[in-house]
């Protein structure tokens, strides 16, 4: 068991590898063989965290916490500042530290949403196989009717995690389709229904109607559903990312976020900004292909990793 625990945060290590050498790395460098905090150093700290991707409001807002702590002499030098700062990134995430509970419903619907390519139809099959593994029946909806490509891909991990995939032909209306499944769920006794949904770039109006529908039918049908709307944004977009979390918002309300592909960027500081600017809760990070690579979020695992 330590030694599966050990293989699970090694492998959360490396997915977050790139970020730790592009942001906990060049702190190093910044601090080692310096005594003392000044002013250069701080705001050389504020470059690298800026271009870390932490956005310049959160990145103020961590060094104004570290800069008191340097006025009230609890800093000395610049070593117990990479501590303090690690802390206080903890103290952020730790906020939106919240993960799902599907057993607050039954069915749980999570309805997933985001655009084109950031991980929803693989974030969906990783978690299918997740709640699978925890004996909890999964019904997959097929939601992103545009392609029928996405029809397919969705079926393909169906068979592969051992799901039903409630699905219509592609063109179709993706509301036909949640009534369909909502059916389907309640009378197979289902504990979890997970739907895909179209990515088309989230400035198009039409989509945005769509989903609402896809909501409203959701409410009709089942009363409290969706129990989540699962934003997932690809982590190497940057600061794209906390603007399409913005106007999902604003249109549909978000209740979770995922966010994937932590380990093909240096960037990963995107995760605080995240939490900080948006404060919606991280259900769940993706550090890599694999099921196991989709983590529940985990505040202290994710900046012990980092760090
Ligand atoms: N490295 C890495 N790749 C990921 C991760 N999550 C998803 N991917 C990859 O990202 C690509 C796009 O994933 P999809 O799940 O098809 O994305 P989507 O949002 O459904 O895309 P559309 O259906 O086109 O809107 C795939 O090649 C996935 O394997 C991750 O955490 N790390
Ligand atoms: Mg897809």
């Amino acid at each position: 068991m330590a030694e599966e625990k050990k293989g699970f945060f090694q492998r959360l290590k490396e997915g977050l590898s790139k970020t730790h050498q592009g942001m906990v790395g060049r702190i190093d460098v910044l601090i080692s063989g310096q005594k003392k905090i000044d002013d250069l150093l701080l705001e050389e700290l504020e470059e690298i965290l800026i271009t870390s991707d932490i956005g310049v409001k959160t990145t103020r807002e961590l060094l104004e916490k570290v800069a008191e702590k340097v006025k009230r002499k609890e800093l000395e030098d610049a070593g117990q500042l990479k501590k303090a700062l690690q802390e206080e990134i903890f103290l952020i995430l730790r906020e939106q530290e919240k993960p799902l509970d599907p057993s607050l419903a039954k069915p749980f619907v999570i309805m997933v949403i985001g655009v084109n390519g950031t991980g929803k139809t693989t974030t969906i099959s990783k978690m299918a196989q997740k709640f699978k593994g925890q004996g909890k029946s999964v019904l997959l909806v097929a939601g992103d009717t545009f392609r029928a490509a996405a029809i397919e891909q969705l079926e393909i991990w169906g068979r592969r995690v051992g799901c039903e995939v409630i699905k219509h032909q592609s063109g179709s209306d993706p509301s036909a389709v949640v009534f369909d499944a909502l059916k389907a769920g309640k009378a197979r006794g289902s504990d979890i229904l997970i739907m895909d949904t179209a990515g088309r770039l989230h400035t198009k109006v039409n989509l945005m109607e769509e989903l609402k529908k896809v909501k409203r039918v959701m409410a009709r049908e089942l009363p409290d559903s969706p129990h989540e709307i699962l934003l997932v944004l690809d982590a190497t977009t940057g600061q794209n990312a906390i603007s399409q979390a913005k106007m999902f918002d604003k249109e549909l309300g978000v209740s979770g976020i995922a966010l994937t592909k932590l380990d093909g960027t240096a960037k990963g500081g995107i995760l605080i900004g995240i939490s900080e600017e948006l404060k919606i809760p991280i259900r769940y990070i993706g550090i890599g292909e694999k099921a196991e690579d989709l983590r529940e979020f985990s505040a202290r695992d994710f900046v012990d990793a980092l760090f």
